[in-house]
C-alpha cells in the first residue's frame, strides 16, 4: 500500500516533502566530482536541512559510489536514505547489502524506452512489477519513477502506477528526464489522471534543459504532489534539475528563523561549489555523463537530449568518467575507432571505473587517454564523430 498523504501543516496546506538528489544525479554533472569524505559531509548538512529522502547514489556504478554510501547508510540521520538502481536483481541487491531501507527503481516505457530495451509494452510492464515485487520481498521500501514520464502517453502512465500499487510499491514517481514539461502540460496531466493517480501520492523530477524545472516544480506544488526532487545548486545531468535551495524557500516555514539549517545550507553550497571544475562545468549542457544516459545517447540522442544541440547553440560531449558502462565503453570506443575484446574491455573498465577522479569529454583527451590503454586497446581507425546530430522525431503526448 502507498504510504498515508502527508500531514497538513497549520494553514491547511500539504507539507510537500524534498528529496535530495545532489549526491547521486549531482555527480551526474559534468564538471563535478565528490571526494567520499565529501559525499559524507554533504549527507550530514543536508540532513540538517530538513528534506525527507537523501539519495545517497547508484552504489553499483562504481566502487567509490558504493562505499560511499556504505558510509552514509551508518549515519545517524533522520531523512529516508535511499539508493538508485537499475531493474537489474544485483543492483538492487546492492542497495540491500548497503542497508539502505530505500531503493529507487527506475525505467521507462514509451516507444523510445522500448525500442532501447528490445521489449514490448507488456514485457516492460511485467519486468518492472517483477523487480519491485523483487525489492519488496528483500524487505526494501520501493520507489518506482517512470523514467522519461513527461514523453509517455497519459494512459500508459496511469496504467503502469495503476498496477504498480496493486504490486505494494511505496512510492511512485514521475520524471522529465529531458525537461520537456511547462505548467500548463502539468496542468493537462493532472485533468487526464489526476483522478485515477492523485498527485498527493506522487514525487516529480523535473530537468532544467530549457529552463523551466522551477515553474514546473511549483505547478506541481500547487497540484499537490507529494515530494519533489532537488539538488543543491541544481546540479544534475546536462542542466541538472531544480535547485534544493529554491525550494527550501518555499517551505511552510519560509527562508528565514531557521539558523541551523541555514548554516548547513551555506556551508554544503560552499562544499559543493569546491567541488566544482568550472571550465567543465560551464559546459555541461549537452554532456552526458552517466553511463545509462552515454549508452542511450550514442544509440538514439533523442534519449537524453530535448532538442538537437545544434539547434540551440550546443554541443554534444559523452564524458570519460568513472559512471561509464560496459555497454557506453563500447560504443565510445568503436566511435573513436578503437579495438578490443571482452577481456580487454573489462580490464580497462575496471581502470575507468578505479580512477575516481577521471572526467574527460573533449575528443582529443578521450583519444589520448585510450592511446595510454595500449595493453587493452588496438587503436584501428583515426577518430570519428562523436557529437553529430541525428535526432529522428518523436511526438510528445500532451
Ligand atoms: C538517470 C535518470 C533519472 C532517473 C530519475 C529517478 C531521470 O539519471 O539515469 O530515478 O528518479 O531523470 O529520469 O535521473
Ligand atoms: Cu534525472
Amino acid at each position: 500500500m502507498i504510504a498515508a498523504v502527508p500531514a497538513r501543516d497549520r494553514e491547511g496546506t500539504a507539507t510537500m516533502e524534498l528529496l535530495d538528489t545532489t549526491l547521486r544525479e549531482g555527480e551526474q554533472s559534468y564538471g563535478v566530482f565528490f571526494t567520499i569524505e565529501t559525499k559524507v559531509r554533504l549527507a550530514r548538512l543536508i540532513d540538517a536541512m530538513g528534506v525527507d529522502f537523501l539519495e545517497v547514489g547508484h552504489p553499483s556504478a562504481a566502487p567509490s559510489i558504493r562505499q560511499a554510501a556504505a558510509e552514509i547508510a551508518r549515519l545517524d540521520l533522520r531523512a529516508k536514505r535511499i539508493g538508485h538502481a537499475r531493474l537489474e536483481p544485483w543492483e538492487i541487491r546492492a542497495v540491500r547489502e548497503l542497508g539502505i531501507p530505500w531503493v529507487g527503481l527506475f525505467s521507462g516505457i514509451n516507444a523510445l524506452c522500448l525500442k532501447r530495451y528490445g521489449l514490448s509494452r507488456s514485457d516492460a510492464f511485467a519486468r518492472i512489477a517483477r523487480a519491485v515485487i523483487y525489492a519488496k520481498d528483500l524487505g526494501l521500501s520501493v520507489r518506482f519513477t517512470c523514467e522519461d514520464a513527461s514523453r509517455t502517453d497519459s494512459g500508459d502512465l496511469a496504467e503502469l502506477y495503476g498496477r504498480l500499487r496493486e504490486k505494494g510499491v511505496d512510492r511512485l514517481s514521475y520524471a522529465d528526464t529531458v525537461g520537456i514539461d511547462t505548467p500548463g502540460r502539468l496542468t493537462a496531466l493532472h485533468r487526464r489522471i489526476g483522478s485515477s493517480i492523485p498527485f498527493d501520492r506522487l514525487h516529480f523530477h523535473f530537468h532544467n534543459d530549457r529552463g523551466m524545472a522551477l515553474a514546473n516544480a511549483v505547478k506541481a506544488e500547487e497540484l499537490g504532489a507529494r515530494c519533489i526532487d532537488a539538488s543543491l545548486l541544481g546540479l544534475g545531468e546536462r542542466m541538472g534539475l531544480v535547485r534544493l535551495e529554491d525550494l527550501l524557500c518555499r517551505r511552510a516555514e519560509g527562508c528565514g528563523g531557521k539558523d541551523r539549517r541555514n548554516r548547513a545550507l551555506s556551508e554544503a553550497i560552499e562544499l559543493v561549489a569546491s567541488s566544482i571544475d568550472l571550465r567543465r562545468f560551464l559546459q555541461r549542457r549537452f554532456a552526458h555523463k552517466s553511463g545509462i544516459h552515454i549508452h542511450g545517447v550514442l544509440d538514439a540522442p533523442r534519449l537524453y537530449e530535448h532538442a538537437d544541440p545544434a539547434q540551440v547553440g550546443g554541443r554534444r560531449l559523452i564524458v570519460l568518467s568513472k559512471l561509464i558502462g560496459r555497454s557506453g565503453l563500447r560504443l565510445l570506443l568503436s566511435q573513436y575507432g578503437f579495438r578490443t575484446n571482452e577481456a580487454g574491455l573489462a580490464r580497462l573498465l575496471e581502470r575507468i571505473k578505479g580512477e575516481d577522479r577521471l572526467e574527460l569529454a573533449e575528443p582529443r583527451e578521450i583519444i589520448r587517454y585510450f592511446e595510454g590503454c595500449s595493453e587493452c586497446l588496438r587503436h584501428d581507425a583515426p577518430a570519428v564523430r562523436v557529437g553529430g546530430s541525428c535526432l529522428p522525431e518523436i511526438a510528445v503526448p500532451v
